[in-house]
């Protein structure tokens, strides 16, 4: 047999891929050591890679059947793509060593591959030596070892000598990735946020509007306040990894159908006069008595304001709003026109995975339009379609009318109290009717105080305490807005623009 092509043999070739397979392993705990979740480590561009190429059909399937879990589930597939193609690029090396048979060539030679890919990945050459030294140490450390076994002698034993080196190589890289991990978590930007003016509480004017909701809220159990908290307020997004965007970096365009196109960095924005107001957001792909609908106390600029330096064309009818991480959508002007530029949230810098260092806020419509880490404004003449209307949403509207039944609490003397969140967009709640009888009957339920204020995009909550005059009851809500109008009963799913009906639970004495 011609020697090289024996050297290729698929004995010896397995315990290649082992020891490519380690070493790219140890390249992805090297990376996620030193960037933690940012963007410069390498799992980062495999998962939005994984977002980008994978079906909108299938991206909707999974987030159905899997939920919250779908982004650790799609985190851990970007996980095990990068980790099949850095151990290929190491595979390759280890291959082309043999047949060259020039001994230690795949240890620079897998270290420098694995920071190229590495570093054309994530755009971060320096970061990208975190991954390919890990590789080229692990491959180096096998060949060391198996060059120094004595059965290493013979030529063909070398499916024997690299084994042993091989598993030791292996048991030493899974125990530093778990140190790896703890590095990189380590690594990972703190979630905590500054208060928007660095103090140690919020700036006088948010902390005004957080007290008077926290004064008007119910004690609901297992239900927020009229104020949602950081933290617990929901996040939806098409990023595993959310972008890190600096302050300092970040700058807003208004472009298009205006008079004068123009960017506006950070401290500008900051310079304008902010208004601090309520608004709830809530997403078109939550279900009828889901929990993605929240409320915070935002603080920003009025979108008006900017538009008035730009001068929108008359035939400007849309807007497109892009962001940092390829989102975009659609909005009208009117719907702009009520819109703000937000860099606060309950008094604090807008968090990493709410948009930071800014967002858009549409009072009224769908939260798919209050576009995060914003980048630019375009306006327009025509509507064009966003990111969700290409995957068969068609939410970027005003909300649907809504009351939740989120709490239910059995009292010691018998008594059950219901109670949830109601939200109609900028109509605001104005009562919210309850049936202990599956709808035969009604009675109008206790409400909190609206939060005043504009715009009045903001929830209320609402609760009843009853005897139970049977084993179970069918509890109905349903809100009733500010114009009149009861919440539609005819009952449809979410997708594509909002789910209907009014919210029913069985609830036992
Ligand atoms: N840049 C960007 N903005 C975005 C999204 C996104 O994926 N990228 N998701 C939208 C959707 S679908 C919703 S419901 C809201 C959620 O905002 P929150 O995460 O602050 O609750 O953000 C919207 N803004
Ligand atoms: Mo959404």
């Amino acid at each position: 047999m011609i020697p090289f092509l024996s050297r290729l043999s698929s004995a010896r070739a397995t315990w290649r891929m082992l020891t490519a397979t380690i070493a790219a392993v140890g390249a992805v705990a090297g990376s996620f050591a030193y960037a933690g979740l940012t963007p410069q480590f390498v799992g980062e561009p495999a998962a939005t890679f994984v977002v980008d190429v994978m079906p909108a059909a299938i991206v909707n399937a999974v987030l159905d059947t899997l939920g919250s879990l779908a982004e650790p589930a799609s985190f851990l597939l970007a996980l095990t793509l990068v980790t099949v193609g850095l151990s290929i690029v190491v595979f390759g090396a280890l291959q082309l060593e043999a047949v060259a048979d020039v001994q230690y060539l795949a240890v620079s030679l897998s270290g420098g591959l694995v920071w190229l890919v590495t570093a054309l990945a994530t755009g971060v050459p320096v970061a990208a030596v975190a991954a390919g030294v890990p590789a080229a140490t692990i491959v180096g450390v096998v060949e060391v070892a198996a060059a120094r076994d004595p059965l290493s002698v013979r030529r063909d034993r070398t499916v024997d000598r690299s084994k042993r080196a091989t598993l030791q190589a292996g048991f030493g890289t899974l125990s530093l990735s778990g140190l790896a991990y703890v590095a990189g978590r380590r690594r990972t930007p703190d979630s905590s946020v500054p208060y928007l003016d660095g103090g140690n509480r919020p700036p006088v004017a948010e902390r005004a509007l957080l007290t008077q909701a926290g004064d008007d809220a119910f004690d609901l159990a297992n239900a927020p306040g009229l104020i949602s908290e950081i933290g617990d307020f929901y996040t939806v997004d098409i990023n595993t990894i959310d972008p890190i965007v600096e302050q300092e970096d970040w700058s807003l365009s208004i472009t298009g159908s205006v008079d004068a196109e123009f960017d506006l960095s950070y401290d500008e924005l900051r310079d304008r006069t902010a208004d601090r107001f309520y608004s709830t957001l809530r997403c078109v792909g939550d279900d009828l008595n889901d929990r993605e609908m929240d409320t915070a106390v935002w603080t920003g600029v009025p979108v008006t304001d900017l538009l008035e330096e730009a001068g929108p064309d008359e035939s400007a009818t849309y807007a497109v709003v892009h962001a940092v991480d390829d989102y975009w959508n659609t909005i009208s002007r009117e719907a702009l026109e009520r819109s703000y530029v937000v860099y606060g949230m309950n008094g604090r810098v807008l968090p990493r995975e709410h948009g930071h260092p800014v967002r858009l806020l549409v009072p009224g419509n769908w939260g798919e339009v209050n576009v995060k880490w914003i980048s630019e404004i375009e306006l327009v003449d025509e509507r064009r379609a966003g990111y969700w209307d290409e995957r068969g949403w068609d939410g970027t509207g005003e909300v649907e009318t809504v009351a939740k039944i989120w709490s239910v609490d059995h009292g010691d003397d018998g008594t059950v109290t219901v109670g949830g969140h109601a939200y109609a967009g900028l109509e605001g709640v104005e009562t919210v009717d309850v049936s202990i009888d599956g709808g035969d009957t009604w009675t109008e339920a206790e409400v909190s105080a609206p939060l005043e204020g504009e715009p009045r995009d903001v929830w209320r909550q609402w609760r009843y305490s009853f005897e139970p005059t049977a084993d179970s009851h069918e509890v109905v809500a349903r809100a009733i807005d500010g114009t009149g109008a009861v919440q539609t009963e005819e009952p449809s799913g979410s997708k594509p623009d909002g789910a209907t009906g009014w919210v029913s639970r069985t609830i036992d004495a």
